[in-house]
């Protein structure tokens, strides 16, 4: 430990601690812009200005570690003073049009301004360069050169978090800008859609693409039937938007809401992900049985999840040779989409063509994965908008609907029913839990060696986890899998995904089944949901998709009644004709 002094209050703290985490520590509250909990160090904006008294100078409180007998000022004239100055400069080229801003009340700049009182625009006028470019080409993102602070924490992001490096710095001094390659739009460059980039955003640089006034517009046409699909993760993040405490579970109040919003039939994503393990889970076994027992070495090995759409674009982009390792089942959106217009709208004798298919997802690169030519299994879109948590709080503040009163409803049926196998999807871990959870089952007919059905091996927060299953006594059509250890592994964030591919790529892989979610923690940390997104508020996040788990009557896929009851009406059998048109697609690079 080393003493220090901040504000005249003397405190031992660990060595090697920032100054800015020194004086969290001790409750005082230093303004930050480009520094981000999940982001390396850059000390690039400098409103963390802090005075070292000792030393007669000021200092980037992110960026300075704290050494012995530092006396270190926060809130001096100095401080205060400098720190406005910063703002105002960032302000200077800032188009702070705030009002019509779609980040106007999130902003942290904005914030800053208002916490500052910036009420002069003495820099303004020496700016000299005031071209911008907007970017709207993306279904999923816009990127307004406009609102950027240069603050670097979407590159930070895009190549740290993500290894995937879309967006880069260009450019000197007045002329530097945040780009991508050759400043091509972002559709055609190795973005993943992912929305990492967003939600480390301060300011309105880097927004979702939404399509609020599209829904609206469709919730008010009589003639429509208007459907609604929710992702597993909304239910643990809508309600921080909305006024309540992080990690809150929000499934009745998040109902309800959307039946007053006036959509037709409120359903569940969870009820196809419970769907996908049937699908995926049959898949598996298939390919084991080829490969193990039937010697077929054509069959790729691991197989790997295929239900988080950054994911896909990722593998599209740097693993192309290895897309034959995906499985072929659709995301639980999709495959949803797909049985709206064909399962739901027969069974409720509608048109499909005048069905409208929203979803709910905290995700910006599902609004991408709605829109690919692949996804219209059904005839028409599949899924005509998805919207992500932060679009269907606005909804709701703007229908006035107060959520923290709203009563608990229940999802409308058909394809409403899910199992705790479905919920925790929106975890890193969930979609492997819920897949041993039924396929070790359907091999062995015996429930998971597990406590409570938890496999704790494949939870938790570390970028890339291993378990293994081994399987003993298995029921006579798997004979073949007696005594083999399922190798399975977990990564979230596509910087993890690469260590997983660059095995897979040189044919060294060990595993049988691995499980890749794009955004760190899995969905509940996409970039579709509320902001700010950091490592405590996905660890809430988290403890709230399990403990929905362990609340549900059912808590494997395989035993949902209303997938039960699909198969018997409608699909047949599990990668049969019908659900491989409809729920299975392949990606071509
Ligand atoms: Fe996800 Fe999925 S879990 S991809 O993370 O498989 O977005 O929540 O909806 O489709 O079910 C996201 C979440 C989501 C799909 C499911």
């Amino acid at each position: 430990k080393i003493n220090i002094s901040i504000n005249g209050i003397s405190m031992d703290v660990q060595s090697g601690l920032t100054i800015l985490e020194a004086a969290d520590q001790a409750g005082i509250i230093i303004p930050t812009l480009c520094y981000h909990k999940d982001l390396c160090i850059a000390g690039n904006c400098r409103v963390c200005v802090v005075e070292l008294t000792g030393q007669k100078r000021l200092a980037a409180a992110c960026a300075t570690p704290c050494e012995e007998g530092m006396e270190i000022r926060t809130n001096s004239l100095n401080v205060r003073n400098s720190r406005k100055h910063i703002i105002e400069l960032l302000l200077s080229e800032h188009r702070a049009e705030c009002t019509t801003c779609y980040k106007n009340g999130n902003c942290e700049l904005q914030k800053l301004a208002s916490e500052y009182k910036i009420m002069t625009q003495d820099f303004i006028p020496l700016v000299k360069n005031n071209k911008y470019t907007i970017d709207q080409f993306s279904p999923s993102i816009l990127k307004d050169d406009s609102k950027c602070i240069r603050c670097q924490r979407c590159v930070r992001t895009c190549a740290g978090l993500q290894g995937v490096n879309a967006l880069t710095v260009a450019y000197k001094g007045d002329k530097m800008k945040i780009t991508t390659f050759f400043e091509k739009a972002i559709t055609d460059v190795v973005c993943t859609n992912c929305g990492q980039c967003i939600i480390h955003c301060p300011t309105g640089a880097l927004v979702e693409r939404n399509y609020i006034e599209e829904v609206w517009d469709a919730l008010s046409n009589p003639d429509l039937h208007v459907v609604v699909q929710t992702a597993p993760a909304v239910r643990v993040g809508l309600g921080e938007e909305l006024g309540l405490p992080t990690g809150t579970r929000v499934t009745g109040k998040m109902v309800e809401a959307l039946k007053r919003l006036g959509f037709n039939s409120v359903l569940d994503t969870d009820f196809t992900a419970d769907l996908t393990i049937i699908e995926e889970g049959t898949e598996l076994l298939q390919r084991l049985k080829k490969k193990i027992h039937e010697k077929d070495e054509s069959v790729k090995l691991p197989m790997a999840t295929s239900c988080s759409p950054g994911w896909i674009k990722y593998i599209e982009h740097m693993y192309p040779e290895c897309l034959g390792n995906l499985s072929t089942c659709k995301s639980p959106q999709q495959m949803f989409g797909a049985l709206v217009k064909t399962y739901y709208a027969k069974a409720r004798n509608l048109q499909p063509d005048k069905i409208i298919s929203v979803s709910i997802m905290p995700c910006t690169a599902k609004k991408f994965e709605a829109a690919r030519p692949e996804m219209h299994a059904s005839g028409y879109t599949d899924v005509d908008y998805v919207l992500t948590t932060r679009e269907l709080a606005i909804m709701i503040k703007q229908a006035g609907i107060d959520f923290k009163k709203l009563p608990d409803s229940k999802f409308d049926r058909l394809m409403g029913e899910s199992t705790g196998a479905a919920v925790i999807f929106g975890a890193t871990g969930g979609v492997m839990e819920a897949a041993l959870r039924t396929a070790y089952e359907l091999v062995t007919g015996r429930e998971v060696p597990f406590e409570h059905l938890n496999i704790k091996p494949v939870r938790g927060i570390e970028g890339l986890r291993e378990a293994s299953i081994k399987i003993e006594n298995p029921q006579r059509d798997w004979a073949f899998l007696d005594g083999v250890e399922l190798k399975c592994a977990v990564a979230h964030g596509l910087i993890n995904a690469k260590t997983i591919m660059d095995q897979v790529q040189t044919g060294a892989s060990p595993y049988h089944f691995v499980e890749i979610m794009a955004c760190p923690g899995g969905c509940l940390g996409g970039g579709g949901q509320p902001i700010p997104t950091n490592p405590e508020i996905r660890k809430r996040r988290t403890e709230a998709i399990y403990a929905e788990d362990e609340s549900m009557a059912i808590r494997k896929s395989h035993e949902n009644p209303e997938v039960l009851k699909i198969y018997e009406d409608f699909l047949g059998e599990p990668l049969g004709e019908l659900s491989h048109h409809l729920l299975h697609t392949s990606y071509v690079a």
